[in-house]
């Protein structure tokens, strides 16, 4: 069965042409649970699509944290697990998540394995994704014992995204990494991926103003992550530099309907 969240994603896309995802990373070391509500409910506001819930170093049970931010907005609800412990029943849906770069099967199968039970029966929306790590890949790509791709070698991640595809994926997501230098992941190979698979793909890591997030949506993304962007901007502003940022996305979303 087609699960809520996803008929969300593909109606959105299919009428908007590119979607903007806020990614929260509800660490108590560095946040607290009331700014996260905060940065969500601003996201909301500025018109950002989906709110993405995770990262990649866990130092408490993001539970709490994803139930009162489910509360608190009406746009959908997605869990971006770094590990086993990023799961909670609290979320509208969850990316079901194969880091298919990694050398270590542990983050390609074995978490998803002993993740499985838990998921299936809190009966939580999956949305099957295939992560792939893309140069510097940060933080992400350490914990995740990943060989990212070289950022100008277009072709290699496309291989795996076809292969993603063939296995089933819904969704292509191209990594640079929270905080990655640069600009995003390379739009040579954001538009070499497209241009061979059908499913969406999303892509994060470095998109820090309007200008890389317009790009990537034309060199073929569907859905754009910022996450820092937003720790850094959204509370300082109310928002406002984020309405734009949504507004460019939307006008290059529409050239693609
Ligand atoms: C990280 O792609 C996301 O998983 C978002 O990256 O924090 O650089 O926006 P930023």
């Amino acid at each position: 069965m087609v699960g809520k969240v996803w008929k969300y994603i593909t109606e959105k896309l299919e009428s908007e042409g590119a979607l903007h995802f806020s990614l929260l990373d509800p660490d108590p070391l560095s946040t607290t649970i009331e700014n996260v509500v905060e940065i969500a409910t601003l996201a909301e506001k500025a018109g950002s699509d989906a709110v993405m819930i995770g990262g990649s170093t866990v130092f408490g049970v993001i539970d709490e944290a994803v139930a009162k931010i489910t509360e608190a907005v009406d746009i959908p609800t997605i869990l971006f697990p770094g590990n086993i412990t990023g799961v909670s029943e609290h979320a509208d849906a969850m990316f079901f998540m194969t880091l298919l770069n990694s050398m270590n099967p542990y983050w390609i199968i074995g978490a998803q394995a002993l993740a499985a039970p838990k998921i299936k029966m809190t009966g939580i929306e999956t949305i099957p994704m295939a992560y792939l790590m893309v140069a510097p890949g940060k933080t992400a790509a350490w914990v995740g014992d990943a060989k990212p791709f070289l950022r100008d070698k277009p072709k290699i991640p496309a291989m795996y995204a076809m292969a993603a595809e063939l296995l089933g994926m819904k969704l292509v997501y191209l990594e640079a990494g929270s905080g990655a230098e640069g600009g995003g992941v390379p739009s040579e190979m954001i538009a070499m991926v497209s241009k061979f698979i059908e499913i969406p793909v999303i892509t994060g890591g470095g998109f820090n103003d309007a200008e890389s997030v317009v790009r990537g949506v034309e060199a073929g993304a569907s859905i754009v992550v910022q996450g820092t962007y937003l720790e850094k901007h959204v509370q300082k502003d109310k928002g406002e530099g984020l309405k734009l940022i949504v507004k460019a996305l939307k006008e290059a979303g529409a050239k693609r309907v």
